[in-house]
């Protein structure tokens, strides 16, 4: 068969079959839908080959931020194991919230999946002030950065989730490491904790954690005891769904409590206030990303998890075990059919 369709060929190169069609055989035949199907897959090809062939843009590695709480480190994994799967070279560094401005300023890092209001809005705005970095848009959750109690708290102090009541009761809160004032457990993320204590004049002392996790081993070590405990936590994240537990009502934020000494309820300092009750939560990208890499770019601007998703894949690693790798290959893997309408137009051509 193959050296028919050989000789058919170089007949084919001299007489071609559209042209001697007296002469036509079966093996002409055979060879001319062959053609045709070859030429039409050729144009087929050519139509749609300049867009697949070009992910991705670049072999150089697209370097993704990897923060240190767990539903950031999942979200970065799908965003890395989503690029791979089409090609992409993808690279992680481990930064805290502080160190990864002036690296995604200058190109070093490319991407950070999660951006939240109430941790990093005023560095966002001062490195966005520069020109380098671009937002790829908001996730669709609302998030929520603010001190934190189990519920069982409320029966030995009335009167929250006010803030006056926990500052009646700051004595309940009392700990080794921070007697006779009370303890407020803090994240290792820069806030000014401290600051709030004051202008509100609360007799608490800040003990902050180095890690996430231990956040959770001391909320823990509470529960066990009915303890009373306060301490940082956030929404979307795991701990709202296997914990019963309210965040403080502090005044409402407004952006002046935090450069208006005169605003609030303390006229002769800022930070008066709480955190903003309904922040949003950005995808945040180096300037010449959407230039190098269209296609990983746009991969990141549809990228849009709901409050129920990020707390979904937190819980994975938190309180059900999996490694981040695992969760995010657990999610990539019920969630195809959203994960590969990602990008789509600038990945596929339209
Ligand atoms: C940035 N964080 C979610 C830990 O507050």
């Amino acid at each position: 068969m193959i050296s028919i369709l050989k000789d058919a060929h170089k007949a084919n190169m001299y007489n071609h079959p559209l042209v001697c069609n007296s002469r036509f055989t079966a093996q002409f035949t055979a060879l001319f839908i062959g053609r045709l199907l070859f030429t039409t897959g050729i144009m087929l090809m050519a139509s749609f080959s300049p867009a697949v062939s070009s992910v991705p843009e670049s072999k150089e590695p697209v370097r993704v931020i990897i923060n240190n709480w767990t539903s950031q480190i999942v979200m970065a994994k799908i965003y890395g194991k989503t690029l791979q799967s089409k090609g992409y070279t993808v690279e992680y560094k481990e930064l805290t919230t502080k160190d990864q401005w002036a690296r995604l300023h200058r190109g070093l890092e490319h991407v950070q999946v999660e951006v939240w209001q109430g941790t990093m809005a005023e560095d966002l705005q001062r490195v966005q002030k520069k020109g380098q970095i671009v937002v790829a848009g908001d996730h669709a959750a609302k998030t929520r950065e603010e001190w934190w109690y189990p519920s069982y708290v409320e029966k030995v102090c009335p009167g929250l989730p006010d803030w006056k009541a926990l500052k009646k009761c700051a004595h309940l809160f009392s700990h080794s490491s921070t007697a006779p004032q009370g303890r407020y457990v803090a994240g290792p993320w820069e806030k000014p904790e401290k600051a709030r204590i004051r202008a509100l004049e609360m007799d608490f002392t800040v003990a902050p954690v180095t890690k996430a996790d231990d956040l959770w081993i001391e909320l823990d070590k509470s529960y066990k005891k009915q303890e009373p405990i306060v301490l940082f936590n956030w929404s979307p994240n795991w701990v709202e769904d296997r914990f019963d537990g309210k965040f403080v009502e502090f005044p409402d934020y407004a952006e002046e409590c935090e450069n208006d000494p005169a605003w609030g309820i303390n006229p002769k300092r800022v930070h008066d206030c709480g955190n903003p009750k309904d922040g949003w939560l950005k995808k945040v990208a180096w300037i010449k990303m959407e230039k190098n890499w269209p296609c990983a770019f746009a991969i990141l601007s549809d990228m849009n998890f709901s409050n129920a998703m990020i707390s979904q894949v937190s819980a994975l690693v938190d309180a059900d075990g999996l490694s981040h790798d695992q969760a995010a290959d657990k999610w990539i893997e019920e969630n195809q059919a959203l994960q590969t309408t990602w990008g789509n137009k600038a990945c596929f051509g339209s």
